[in-house]
């Protein structure tokens, strides 16, 4: 039987010696950008992650095996091909059972890095509450993954295709330490201000750093962290400039019908297309900047830590 989750060398190595790793999604590649600005911004944020000390670590599932640590040309093969299924954690054991092929949202992207032993991860966006949840139920498991798993998130916020204020107070209600990075404000994803203040500020890599280690070591607290950075000011759109696009792309949702995995997706797509590409350099820049502060903080972090935490 092969293994259910393989790990490369090269992360196993930098793990079991205490070195730092930053885990990396891969739904964000294969549903959530156009070929192939998706392919060069997953090659360069792994090359960010290198430059700052940091090894990445790409993580999806390939015909039924969860790996950890993908090559370059695995990454393009997974851009380009054809079948690729969007999975939470709940899909893992039917991709593994039945052989297939799925690119990892942040739930499951952090349930992978935890087997592996990583605990920092960089993305764009993690999902949340959507608007009208209270009839559509729809509140995406990256929270509940959240309140589950001891991984720190680095994120641009949420965007607000969802509710934000909802997604603060799920996030509160289950105990989720969320903090912003140099801002009173939770940012929205392309845009640096949402109107909500910051849970809690803090502004360095070495005080986020210094959260994580309190989180799980001195304060045992087995959940996860949501460390929210905001997008740089020179290339953010502001919410009132993205709103109505945002507004526009939800009701084409609803008057397509479309619910469940699909929402995310769909929307993305649509503000791509109605930004004229604009959206989509701000999701790259976005996730850049993510990735070099999970580098900062993974760095720090093994600092404090020292060789071979547990
Ligand atoms: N938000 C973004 N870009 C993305 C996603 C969210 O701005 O690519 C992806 C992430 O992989 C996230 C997932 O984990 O969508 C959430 O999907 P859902 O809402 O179906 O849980
Ligand atoms: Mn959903």
């Amino acid at each position: 039987m092969q293994p259910v989750v393989q790990t490369s060398d090269e992360i196993r190595d930098a793990v079991d010696s205490g070195r730092p790793v930053v885990a990396l999604e891969s739904t964000i590649i294969s549903h959530g950008m156009p070929y192939p600005q998706n392919v060069e911004m997953a090659a360069s944020v792994e090359s960010i992650v290198r430059q700052r000390g940091a090894t990445p670590a790409t993580i999806a599932v390939i015909d039924g095996v969860c790996r950890v640590g993908l090559s370059r040309d695995e990454i393009e093969a997974l851009a380009t091909r054809e079948q690729v299924h969007k999975a939470t954690t709940r899909d893992l054991p039917w991709l593994v059972a039945t052989g297939a092929t799925g690119a990892t949202t942040v739930a499951a992207t952090m349930h992978l890095s935890h087997l592996a032993g990583i605990r920092v991860f960089a993305t764009g966006g993690i999902g949340g509450v959507h608007r009208h949840a209270s009839t559509t139920f729809d509140i995406s498991a990256d929270l509940t993954e959240l309140a589950a798993t001891p991984v720190a998130v680095v994120c641009a916020g949420v965007k607000s295709i969802l509710d934000i204020t909802l997604t603060l107070e799920y996030l509160e209600t289950v105990g989720v330490p969320v903090v912003v990075v140099g801002s009173d404000e939770f940012p929205a994803f392309y845009s640096w201000s949402s109107g909500r203040p910051a849970p809690r500020r803090v502004d360095t890599a070495t005080q986020a750093a210094a959260m994580l280690a309190a989180t799980w070591h001195g304060l045992h607290l087995q959940r996860g962290i949501c460390i929210a950075n905001p997008i740089s000011a020179d290339d953010e759109i502001p919410a009132k400039e993205i709103d109505g696009v945002i507004s526009e792309a939800l009701d084409e949702l609803s008057a397509q019908g479309i619910t469940g995995q699909a929402v995310t997706p769909f929307l993305l797509s649509r503000i791509v297309e109605r930004t004229g590409g604009r959206s989509l350099a701000a999701n790259l820049s976005l996730v850049k900047h993510n990735a070099a502060l999970a580098a900062d903080i993974a760095v720090e972090y093994s600092a404090i830590t020292g060789p071979a935490t547990t």
